[in-house]
């Protein structure tokens, strides 16, 4: 029998995704990926001030703080060929790769372990076993029995006071939870430890942006200036007692990703090998590049280089252009809006354009209309082609451009597991792909942090370049496209500036290439590929689907927005 299965709200994502699933028995037919909610943000940067946008779009996402500002500040820079002082890149790329970490972390303890770790099994772990084991894979220090037995009896007061608290609503006992006790009490370890070492960790972003979430970044360079007077009292500065706390930092995340993160990502995925075998997606993945060596604009320095992998082929780099027409473009066939040239026409983000297009009394969320229009986010395509973007994007391009620590991290991984290179197109390979890539991040951090030591030790303390800081320098029009590598993937901010002002901005972000809807011709977006084939051992508790959907950790509200070029009121929100 037909039916269609309902997951809404799908939950541990940041944003409003709802799924359904067009079941045959108990295997997913075909999957619908839907935004269910709207709002608008890069219609209120219009008008302004360009040097004042990445404040405003920043805003766009609570998860992840830094990318949509500094993608608002490099998109001003590309348009007006600002450059800026190597040790402000160097401070750019220490804070996206900080924002890799933290996220990846909490994303993986925080919103996905619990599809592979039963909590309620912990609670029968033999605390001397689980540190044998926790010994056997890593040297964490925090691994003795007596620890884990500590761990176990804060466990037990949460369920014996009837309260799981954090752990509520899990789908506990599902068959397919497949750790055993001892596996389940040591990642329920590491989940609390992970809430801890967060909050610390964050104070990077504090330290070079003022303040996290949401730091504060300046179009020219960083906003904070450098003092090598030691214990500048003002605090107008980073010193090197700040320097320090920044190196001590590092060396936190690097501990944590090593021994923790890394260490439970190929534990757990041993027990999971099936999944390296299933929600594979589109088969086509896209990287804009990111973290220079060399300056911006010499994309050739690269850490992760830009560029479009079709069809699993690693060895046809396609290069992305993102100012050419007919490559990153727009459609709204199947969301709820539409467009001056026709629902099916593809746009550009220079020319964006969206108009609400609903016309009924409320979105038909009892069912979706699959074969009409379904989602509030759009359908973005690299000529014509859905792709998929994120770190399994990223680790795929770093192996295929050959990174040799990518390869060695990747090629030593899947060999542990025993598995084929292949493995990575699927569910746990996405998962592993995030873990591999944070090891990449704090490796990298090591280096630029000793690059930035060193012009600071040769004299170079610049940060800021006010060359082109006054409006009256300006062409009367410009544009620009701000890119960077995001954790979830390529992020793009497209600007036109007009007479000093903002007169048109869009932003295409990762989660809409990977959770928006199909397109005219019917292709799924990369959720909906990678659910397709799924069976379930329970459709009461669609515990796989959380898996799949989870690996490519979703975030809608940085996915929905809303623009209108024209200014024109776009939606009226009606509280009741
Ligand atoms: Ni709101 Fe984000 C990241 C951006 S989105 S979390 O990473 O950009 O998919
Ligand atoms: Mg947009």
């Amino acid at each position: 029998m037909s039916t269609r299965l309902v997951v809404d709200p799908v939950t541990r994502i940041e944003g409003h995704l709802r799924i359904e699933a067009q079941m045959d028995g108990n295997r997913i037919q075909s999957a619908y990926s839907s935004g269910t909610m709207v709002r608008g943000i890069e219609t209120i940067v219009r008008g302004r001030d360009p040097r004042d946008a990445w404040a405003f779009v920043q805003r766009i996402c609570g998860v992840c703080t830094l990318v949509h500002g500094l993608a608002g500040v490099r998109a001003v820079e590309d348009a007006l060929d600002y450059p800026i002082p190597p040790n402000a890149e160097l401070i750019r790329n220490l804070m996206v790769a900080a924002q890799y970490v933290h996220d990846h972390v909490m994303h993986f303890y925080h919103l996905h372990a619990l599809d592979w770790v039963d909590v309620v099994s912990a609670l029968s772990a033999d605390p001397k076993a689980t540190s044998e084991l926790a010994q056997s894979i890593s040297r964490h220090s925090k691994s003795s029995p007596g620890y884990f037995a500590d761990v176990q009896q804060k466990l037990k007061g949460f369920v014996e006071s009837g309260q799981l608290g954090i752990f509520a609503n899990g789908y506990w006992g599902h068959p397919a939870y497949r750790l055993p006790p001892e596996a389940n009490l040591m990642a329920v370890a590491h989940y609390l430890e992970a809430l801890a070492w967060q909050r610390e960790v964050a104070q990077l972003h504090a330290i070079f942006g003022g303040k996290n979430p949401h730091p504060n970044l300046v179009v020219g360079g960083v906003p904070c200036a450098i003092s090598i007077d030691s214990g500048n009292q003002s605090g107008t500065a980073v010193d090197m007692v700040g320097l320090e706390r920044v190196r001590s930092l590092i060396a936190e995340m690097h501990a944590f990703v090593e021994q923790v993160y890394l260490p439970d990502t190929v534990a757990i995925a041993g027990f999971y090998k099936d999944w390296f075998q299933m929600g594979e997606g589109v088969g086509n993945f896209m990287c804009y590049g990111d973290f220079p060596a060399n300056g911006f604009g010499d994309r050739s320095s690269y850490l992760v280089p830009g560029g479009v992998i079709l069809d699993r082929n690693l060895s046809d780099i396609r290069e992305v252009d993102l100012n050419a027409e007919g490559e990153i473009q727009e459609f709204v066939s199947r969301s709820w809006y539409a467009y001056g040239g026709g629902k099916d026409a593809g746009l550009h983000p220079y020319a964006g354009e969206t108009d609400f297009d609903y016309t009924g009394p409320e979105p038909p969320y009892q069912q979706l209309d699959v074969d009409g229009q379904y989602s509030w986010l759009k359908s973005p395509r690299w000529r014509g082609r859905p792709v998929e973007v994120g770190p399994l994007a990223r680790v795929l391009m770093l192996y295929a451009t050959g990174h040799e620590r990518t390869r060695e991290l990747a090629d030593a991984t899947l060999a542990s597991l025993d598995l084929p290179l292949d493995a990575l197109y699927s569910t746990m390979g996405r998962t592993a792909a995030r873990a591999l890539e944070t090891q990449i991040m704090v490796e990298a951090m090591d280096g630029w942090f000793d690059r930035l030591l060193a012009n600071i030790r040769g004299g170079d303390l610049r940060t800021f370049n006010e060359t082109l800081w006054d409006p009256s320098t300006w062409p009367s029009t410009a544009r620009g496209v701000g890119h960077l590598e995001a954790p979830r993937g390529a992020l793009g901010h497209w600007i036109v500036i007009e007479d000093g002002r903002t007169a048109n901005y869009q932003a295409v972000v990762p989660s809409t290439w990977n959770a928006g809807p199909r397109d005219a011709g019917g292709q799924p977006g990369p959720y909906e590929a990678a659910l397709q084939g799924h069976d379930l051992a329970d459709v009461d508790q669609p515990l796989e689907i959380l898996r799949t959907v989870h690996s490519f950790d979703p975030c809608i509200a940085c996915a929905v927005h809303l623009t209108d070029p024209d200014g024109e009121e776009v939606l009226r929100i009606r509280a009741r």
